[in-house]
């Protein structure tokens, strides 16, 4: 990367740092958990057994690619099939696969911020599925998808997978996906990975796993701080905490403070008083209702909830309206 663009994230990174540092309740954005080690950690979660999202969502596509594909193209017509953040495209090759083996015509898009990831995906997709028509696109998601909807005439279908939403507040989701419908085209459809509310227990465990992954990734945080900001935070008297609250269906991750204390970060000092928390990530789960919500307020219909066998999880398929 130039140097130039690097000292210019930094300072983002540390503007952004210090703001919620100083906020109160004090918070750290958790879209800064993935560096390399943070990457990496977040593929370890999504082999545990108890992080249930992947495997959950992995058994909706296996049990129903065949009526996913009718849904995105009942009588054979061609789309673009775009994904927002494809990542290592574990999941979506399910549907690739299927759909290239029933000769549907389509050409997938993934879009990504980091064309390191776009390269990595293309490159194992020509050696898994060499027959796939695959258009990698670097940017944001809003640029692109503006541009594919004023250059195609086909219909778009989106995936957003992984309950990547559930990162979002309400609030927050209903903007997002409100951008993405001034976006698009009347017709044009999302299929939407959201995690559904259940036994709080279930939920706590899949972010306070036992092997303590989750717990490193958080705390990759303060490591990147100390790293990148010249921060001085001490892990050993910090502590991953993450907690539910079943009306919101906000399952909320922190690091709390073990002891008052003062850390350095670039050239300030702030003060933790024992227990205190940062707050890092927001995993918001949802009940059917709430995605029937989300989808009218933000201009869309939902055509259908896909679960899997244990009603963890949906695969939710909107059309624009
Ligand atoms: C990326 N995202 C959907 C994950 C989630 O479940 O909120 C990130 C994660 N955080 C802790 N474990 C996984």
């Amino acid at each position: 990367m130039p140097e130039t663009i690097e000292i210019i994230q930094n300072k983002t990174f540390l503007n952004d740092t210090l703001k919620g540092l100083k906020s109160k309740p004090k918070t750290l954005s958790s879209k800064y958990f993935y560096n390399k080690r943070g990457d990496e950690l977040f593929q370890q979660i999504m082999k545990l057994d108890e992080y249930y999202l992947t495997d959950a969502e992995y058994s909706i596509f296996e049990s129903q690619k065949d009526n996913i594909l009718k849904a995105f193209s009942p009588n054979g017509e061609d789309f673009n099939l775009v994904e927002f953040g494809a990542g290592d495209g574990y999941k979506t090759k399910v549907l690739l696969q299927h759909f290239v083996s029933e000769e549907a015509l389509f050409d997938y898009i993934p879009i990504d911020i980091s064309q390191h990831a776009l390269d990595g995906l293309a490159q194992s997709l020509a050696q898994t599925i060499p027959e796939l028509s695959i258009t990698p696109m670097q940017g944001d998601y809003f640029q692109v998808l503006d541009r594919l909807s004023h250059s195609s005439t086909r219909r778009n279908v989106i995936l957003f997978l992984g309950s990547n939403i559930g990162n979002f507040s309400f609030d927050q989701a209903q903007n997002f996906l409100s951008k993405i419908r001034e976006d698009i085209n009347t017709g044009d459809q999302l299929l939407i990975g959201v995690d559904l509310k259940k036994d709080p227990t279930k939920i706590l465990a899949a972010y306070n796993d036992s092997k303590g992954v989750t717990a490193a990734f958080n705390m990759n945080l303060l490591n990147r701080i100390n790293e990148e900001l010249g921060g001085n935070f001490n892990l050993e008297d910090f502590q991953h905490y993450p907690f539910y609250n079943p009306v919101t269906g906000e399952c909320k991750s922190a690091i709390m403070s073990l002891k008052d204390q003062e850390v350095l970060v670039g050239e300030e000092i702030i003060a933790f008083k024992k227990w205190e928390t940062m707050q890092t990530e927001i995993s918001k789960k949802y009940s059917t209702d709430e995605i029937q919500e989300l989808a009218e307020k933000c201009g869309f219909e939902v055509r259908y909830n896909l679960e899997d066998q244990n009603g963890y999880f949906v695969d939710s398929i909107w059309s624009a309206v």
